[in-house]
């Protein structure tokens, strides 16, 4: 078993549903005795992060902190799990070169939704008013998204339920030997 820590990294836009399976992740690791622990804009945007807003010099920032804060977490041997837009490729990049020189595991994990289906959802009324133009910058209506080009995994929320991307992380953790 391979002794340091991963960084699990949720990428996908606005309700795509990274924080659910980031949750569901978390506990199902928690219950196995894992050491884990989740970072979302729920623990960072309004500490560590409240100085940033969404422009993308304040995105780019907040990847690159998130990305720091993830290794420190991994490099002591956590799952690390993050739940961000994170809208860049060359930030994920980034954060992943971070890792992987440090010699620690990272993950890229798309959580795709096509954005019909999340404007549909819109569980906080943000694309709408995103639309309506009371959001500016807002990620797939006024600000731009890159999709991952090669996630080590490719969870499409509209065809599987949060049961089963929380099995296709954990297989994949499995037979690369971090679980
Ligand atoms: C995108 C925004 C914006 C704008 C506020 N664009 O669905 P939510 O509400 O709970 O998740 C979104 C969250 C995105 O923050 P991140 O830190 O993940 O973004 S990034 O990685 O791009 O830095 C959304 C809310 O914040 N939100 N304004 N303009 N999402």
């Amino acid at each position: 078993l391979k002794q340091k820590g991963i960084t699990i990294w949720l990428t996908g836009l606005s309700a795509s549903g990274k924080s659910t399976i980031a949750c569901a992740l978390e506990q199902t690791l928690l219950h196995q005795g894992r050491f884990a622990y989740r970072l979302d804009g729920d623990n960072v945007r309004f500490g560590l992060n409240k100085d940033l807003g969404f422009d993308e010099d304040s995105r780019v920032e907040n990847i690159r902190r998130i990305g720091e804060v993830a290794k420190l977490f991994s490099d002591a041997s956590c799952f690390t799990i993050t739940a961000f837009i994170s809208p860049y490729r060359l930030d994920r990049k980034t954060v992943r070169d971070l890792h992987e020189k440090a010699n620690l595991g990272f993950v890229e994990v798309f959580v795709d939704a096509p954005l019909n289906i999340v404007e549909q959802r819109d569980p906080k009324g943000l694309y709408k008013k995103a639309r309506a133009g009371e959001i500016k910058e807002f990620t797939g209506i006024s600000a731009p998204y890159e999709p991952p080009e090669n996630p080590e995994i490719h969870i499409k929320t509209g065809e599987c339920d949060v049961t089963q991307a929380v099995k296709a992380i954990t297989e994949y953790l499995v037979s690369h030997s971090y679980l």
